[in-house]
């Protein structure tokens, strides 16, 4: 049987790389789980180091289509990687992946200041994302503002403003329908992340362990977006 792709979305500070951690720690102790955080700044992606730039580097100026495109690019460079795993049986665990893609570049278009035209379009922001691997579950961890900022300060990198996190807290809001809208099993969860970090791993682990007894799920191959 090969391995679940499991994805963790939500706004920052919701507490997915908590999260993660904790599943992949989980799974290693039955099965084998892999971790790939996007974007992927390492040595393993030609793209990373320019998008750490971009996200660090307030004076490192690229037009929202060439970032958007450059984000894609990242998930692309580990596809076979992660295809690579699934196939060996190994669970994959995705901290931030399409959805964030989608989200962080069209709510630049919601923005005051406005942008190009075509961010605007919902359709073209999924395009670049369109052939590769479509996680098996979407866990959502969801956390209103006030109980995310009390979870530590916005840091200094791009995006981490209060105006931009209300934006794509608005786009992300409009997936849980579009990726439920297949009628077969239900793809996207939303969690409520505001309990502690312990009750949150509990639901999760409730979610997965689900998915991960469903045979024929994991007899079939992985969907693609
Ligand atoms: P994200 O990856 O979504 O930005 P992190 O997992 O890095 O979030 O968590 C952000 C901060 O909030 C960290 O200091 C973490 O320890 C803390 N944190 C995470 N989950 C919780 C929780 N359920 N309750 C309280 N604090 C949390
Ligand atoms: P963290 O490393 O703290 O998660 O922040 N982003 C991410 C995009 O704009 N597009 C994408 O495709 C992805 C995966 C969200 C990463 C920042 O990069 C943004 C916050
Ligand atoms: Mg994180």
């Amino acid at each position: 049987m090969r391995g679940l792709l499991i994805l963790i979305e939500g706004l920052d500070r919701s507490g997915k790389s908590t999260q993660c951690d904790l599943l992949q720690s989980h799974l290693n102790s039955t099965t084998q789980a892999n971790l790939y955080k996007f974007p992927d700044r390492s040595s393993a992606t030609a793209t990373g180091s320019l998008l750490h730039s971009y996200l660090t580097n307030p004076t490192v100026q690229l037009p929202d289509e060439a970032v958007h495109l450059l984000f894609s690019a990242n998930r692309w460079e580990r596809q076979q990687d992660i295809l690579a795993d699934l196939t060996a049986g190994k669970c994959v665990i995705l901290d931030r992946y399409v959805y964030s893609g989608i989200s962080f570049t069209h709510a630049k278009s919601l923005s005051a200041a406005g942008s190009s035209g075509v961010i605007a379009s919902l359709d073209w922001c999924a395009a670049p994302d369109i052939g590769l691997p479509q996680p098996d579950l979407t866990i959502f961890l969801e956390v209103d503002e006030d109980t995310a900022a009390r979870r530590g300060g916005y840091g200094a990198e791009r995006y981490e403003t209060k105006e931009i996190q209300t934006r794509v807290r608005q786009v992300f809001a409009r997936f849980e329908k579009l990726a439920n809208t297949d009628g077969k099993l239900q793809k996207w969860h939303t969690v409520n992340a505001a309990g502690s970090i312990e009750e949150v791993h509990q639901t999760i682990r409730g979610i997965v362990e689900e998915y991960l007894a469903n045979e024929t799920l994991r007899k079939s191959p992985v969907d693609k977006f």
